[in-house]
Formats: C-alpha cells, structure tokens, sequence
C-alpha cells in the first residue's frame, strides 16, 4: 500500500524508465529508475512525511537525484525530467506500453523501425505481416501481442455489477479457501453499489500469525489461479490480473493489509475518491492524520492510532455517524453524517412484493405456477404479473382476448395460494402519440397497471417526453416502467426531460419505477433521488422473465438506497392493503 501521492510518483518513475527505455538509454539508469518506482510504490507511509523525517533519503536505492526529483514534485506538482522525456515523443506512444506482451522494448522496436505509433498502427502491422518480419518477435509473440490487444480493447469499457458481482465470487470464494485467510471484503465502486464498475477491488487479511512471505505466496497463487487469464502484478502487498467471464475482460486488485488497518484500508479503498477527500479534510481541521492506515492523533513528531481495525470507529472518531458505502459520493452525506441527519435506507428485507413480472403467456419463460413458489419462497405477500400488451409483438403481447384470459387464471391460482396474493396486472406499452395499447374498460379489470415506452425512443425530446406525460394522465397507469429505457452498455437512455416527468409524477400520483434489471437500473440513483425529494414513490420491479429475474430485487433495493430511498419511499413496501388504497385513490370512482 501507499498513500496516493506515492502511487503517482511510482508511476512517474515507471513510466520515465519506459521513455528511457524507448530512448535506448543505458540500461543500468533504467534500472535505478524502476527500482525507485516499485520503492514509492510500497512505501509504508506517505512519500513527503518519509521525506521530511530524512528516512527517504536513508532508503536504499533511492539516491541524491531521485530524492531532487521526489522534492520537485512534491512542491510543484510535476518532475521535470519526466516533462521533458514526455515531449520528445508522440502520446499516443504511452497507450502502446498499455499492450499485454508487447513492453517498452517492443515499443521502441516498432515505433523506430515501422513507425508505429499508435495502436491502430500495431493492428496495421500485424494484418500486413510487417511486425512478424522484424527480428526479436516472430508468429508466437504477435500473437500474443494480438491477443492483448484484444484484451485491451475489450476491458477498456466498464462492466455491469452482475457482471462485476461473478467476477468478486470467484475470486473472494477462492481466497477464503487459501490457508491464513481471515477478512475478505470487496470494496471500491463494487461495494458503493455503483452502476458500473471499473475494475474489482478485494481486500484481505491474514491471520496475525502470517508473515510478509506468505502475503506474497498468496499474492503469486492468486495471479497463477485457473480463473486469470492475464497476471497484471504481484507484490507483497497487491496483485492485479485481468480474469475473463465469457464476456468482456475484467481487472481485479487484490490487496493484503494489516490487521490493525482493514477498517481504515476498507474506507480508504471504498472511496469514493470525493468523498475521501472530503473526509480527510475533516481529519486535518480536527487536528487529526486520515490514511489507508489509520486514523491517527499527532502529537508534534509523534502520532499515534486512535482508529483503524473497524471502519465505522474512522467514522465516529471523526464525529460522523457512520455511512453506509452506497451514500459514500460526496453528495451532502457527510453533511448529513455531521448533523446526524442520514437516511435509514430500503433494505431488501422490507419489500413486500415483486410488481414487474412476464410470463409464458408473453415472453417470460416461467408459468404462474412457478412464479408463485417463487415469491411465497422470497417471503413476498404479493405479486403482481405484468405480460405485455398487443403492439409488443416481438414479445408475443397480449390482446385483450387473451389478456382477459389472463386475468382468469390469475384470480383462479391466486384463490387456491395461502400467503401469496397473486396480482393482476400488464406492462402496457405506451404509443408513438402517447395513447395507451389497451382501452380503459380493458384497464379497469386490473390490479396494478405499468405503462412503458418500447418504441421510437430515439424520436426528439419532446416527443418522448410527451407521450411519457400523457401515459401518466391516465387514472389506470399507475406506474412508469423503466422511464428512461436506457441499456447499459448497449444503449443510451431517451432524451427525456426527466424533471418534468418527475414533477408530472408527483401530480397525477403515479409511481416511477426502478427497474432491478442491471442492464437497465432505470431511473438511476440521481433520478431516485430527484423524485423522492418530489414526493414520488418509487416502484422496484425486476422485470423478471426468467428463473433468475425475481432475484435480481436487490440490485434495484441498492439503486434506490443510491438515491437516498427510505422504506417509506417505495411503492412495493407497503402492504398489500395499503397498495389496493394507493392504486384506487387514482381511478375514478
Ligand atoms: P472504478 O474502479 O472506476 O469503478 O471506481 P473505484 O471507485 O473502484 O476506483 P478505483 O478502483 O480506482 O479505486 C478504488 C478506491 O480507492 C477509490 O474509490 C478511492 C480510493 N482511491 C483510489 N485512488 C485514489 C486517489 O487518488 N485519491 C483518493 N483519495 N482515493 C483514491
Ligand atoms: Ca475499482
Ligand atoms: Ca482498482
Ligand atoms: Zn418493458
């Protein structure tokens, strides 16, 4: 581990012996430079305190002139030396050494001799058979070269927490078998329950009995485990492989950390990075030092720990009520933390019922029979089944014949379940003028009904926005679906106006969804939050389609509590009779 400012400056000594290296340098001040590098970056403490005691200058390997750069960079931001390597050649050149397999000797073999300067130039070569001709790399090596960059351009994008979720299991559930093991907590965007996510971080602890050795025993095991496809780096204290799931390639950090710091490791690595800026401030106006350490008191020269082992004590000792990671953005939690005014936020114990569910009858692949177990499995006192109407005819949409169908069979199940209240209702699609696909009186037979926009979402914002509001005047509709239509990854949401469909909301008593479908998570946390403080409810519906969809409520539960929801924001909280008065307070009587 090491403070932030050590990793910046390992990595401008790094990336100073790679330009050198390009620069055909000799290869014993290369060395001197990495060797600096990998020391910044498993520093035990911050670079500038190190500095200032003398006991960076004593560490072996760092010399007179690295310890002038160190300075320089401390006091004005950048290292000359650095700036001046960096102008003598094109940028593009940095994103080469990104390249698995290819390293800053390929590089500067390819940038001299075939003028590659960028990665599109590598493909280039590679296609024409150029970087197979030059000496020193031959079929094998381009191949893994081309292998990299596959993996570079498929792992450049950011994943999906269900995504990013599979890849944490694998990994955290190998670590708790590896011997010593004792803490093993994600942390970073991951445990924020961000949207998407970057890379994994993990954190462990080993046992007090364990040494250094072992740390890096493990840390070597992890990168060589059958899950990695590509070890990135293995310390004594961190490793980074990239591990692939049959989709894109995802990087996982692994760090080791004390004991004594897993709670200050824990809230450091969670960040977000906003956040923890805003937190250590807070530190230094008490008087006090926050790092991934600890917290500590400083008495002159001296300091001494008074937080460290339990990340809720950094919060406490720092006169904040603890925050849950999923508030952890910097966007007034800290504030709230300060005058003890924070949310008690949804939890997933507290939805009562799932109101977004397809079946056989339209493209789901469960009968109501099997969604029913389901459910009483979940511990829901209701559920509400909501095929598509007529116009999804991709979907195999119902038309009221068969609708009406439905319905019967619905009420029919639903007199012989015990526990269970079997809900009948429709995921309507919303036309191109903003009419809905089913007449009132079609309507008015059902329990729950969601209106949905499926087509023209690329059509202009007033457009979609118009027929949003429209839907919403319906005293059937009694909910948005997935407003936005957003999927991520794969498509932008419509060009809403989203303030206005939230205000509309508020005043015609319709509930917006959030759709629990990681693909989708739509509205997202700002846009929960945005309604909340309008006074709109909020429905979680997984949108289910298949055995796998009920499950997925929790992804939706942490979207909500992103946008600060409490249990009395959400629709599908209420009880049953509580939700049968809601729905009716909007039809006519
Ligand atoms: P990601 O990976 O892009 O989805 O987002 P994060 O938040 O997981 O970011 P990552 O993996 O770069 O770093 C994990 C956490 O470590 C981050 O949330 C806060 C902390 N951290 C990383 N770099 C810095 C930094 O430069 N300053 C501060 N204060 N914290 C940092
Ligand atoms: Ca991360
Ligand atoms: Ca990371
Ligand atoms: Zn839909």
């Amino acid at each position: 581990m090491g403070s932030e400012r050590n990793q910046i400056l390992a990595g401008l000594f790094e990336q100073m012996a790679d330009l050198m290296e390009i620069q055909g340098e000799d290869p014993f001040r290369i060395n001197t430079y990495r060797k600096v590098g990998r020391i910044l970056a498993e520093l035990p403490a911050d670079a500038a305190d190190l500095l200032a005691d003398g006991s960076l200058a004593k560490i072996q390997g760092i010399g007179k002139s690295s310890i002038a750069k160190i300075q320089e960079f401390l006091s004005t931001g950048a290292i000359s030396a650095h700036q001046q390597l960096l102008a003598k050649f094109p940028a593009s050149l940095l994103h080469l050494l990104d390249v698995p397999g290819l390293g800053p000797k390929g590089v500067k073999a390819v940038y001299e001799q075939l003028h590659v300067k960028d990665i599109e130039g590598l493909k280039a070569a590679i296609a024409n058979g150029s970087l197979a001709a030059l000496p020193g790399f031959g079929q094998k090596k381009v191949a893994a070269i081309a292998k990299g960059i596959e993996f570079l351009e498929r792992s450049s994008g950011r994943i999906r927490l269900d995504q990013a979720d599979a890849v944490a299991g694998l990994v955290t559930d190998w670590l708790r078998r590896q011997p010593g093991i004792q803490m093993v907590s994600p942390a970073g965007s991951l445990r924020r329950c961000c949207e998407t996510i970057g890379d994994v971080d993990i954190l462990v602890t080993l046992s007090s009995r364990s040494s250094q050795q072992d740390a890096e025993r493990l840390l070597a095991d992890f990168v060589k485990a059958n899950f990695v496809k590509e070890p990135l780096a293995a310390g004594s204290t961190k490793a980074s492989a990239l591990i692939d799931i049959g989709g894109p390639v995802v990087q996982v950090d692994v760090r080791v950390v004390p004991n004594a710091s897993f709670g200050a490791a824990l809230q450091y690595f969670t960040g977000s990075k906003q956040h923890n800026v805003k937190l250590r401030e807070i530190a230094i106006k008490k008087g006090l030092k926050l790092n991934e350490y600890a917290l500590f008191e400083v008495h002159g020269q001296k300091e001494h720990a008074i937080a460290g082992p339990d990340e809720k004590e950094i919060y406490t000792r720092l006169g904040l009520r603890p925050i849950d990671p999923r508030l952890r953005e910097d966007r007034g939690e800290i504030e709230a933390a300060a005058e003890g005014t924070l949310p008690d936020l949804i939890e997933l114990g507290q939805i009562r019922g799932d109101l977004h569910v397809h079946t056989i009858a339209s493209d789901g692949a469960l009968d109501l029979e099997e969604l029913a177990d389901m459910a009483m499995a979940l511990g829901y006192q209701y559920l509400c089944i909501t095929d598509h109407s007529q116009s999804s005819a991709i979907a195999n949409g119902l038309d009221a014949a068969r609708l009406a169908k439905q319905i019967d069979r619905i009420r029919r199940l639903d007199s012989r379940l015990k526990g269970l209240t079997l809900l009948a209702g429709t995921e309507v699609d919303i036309l191109a003028d903003g009419r809905l696909d089913y007449d009132d009186k079609v309507l008015a037979d059902l329990d729950f009904v969601i209106a949905s926009v499926h087509s023209g979402l690329s059509s202009p914002r007033e457009k979609v926005t118009m027929r949003t509001l429209k839907a919403m005047d319906n005293p059937y509709v009694n909910c948005i679906g997935h407003p936005t239509g957003r999927l991520l990854g794969e498509r932008d949401a419509m060009d809403l106006d989203i303030a206005a469909v939230i205000e509309h909301a508020a005043r015609t008593h319709t509930a917006l969804e959030v759709n629990a479908n990681p693909y989708r998570l739509d509205l997202k946390d700002l846009h929960c939050r945005m309604a909340i403080q309008a006074g709109v409810k909020l429905a979680i519906g997984t949108d289910s389609h298949d055995r796998e969809g009920l499950s997925l409520m929790i992804y939706g539960v942490n979207t909500a509590a992103r946008g600060w929801a409490t249990e009395g924001d959400i629709l599908n909280c209420m009880t049953l009779a509580q939700l049968r008065r809601w729905v009716a307070k909007k039809r006519p009587r």
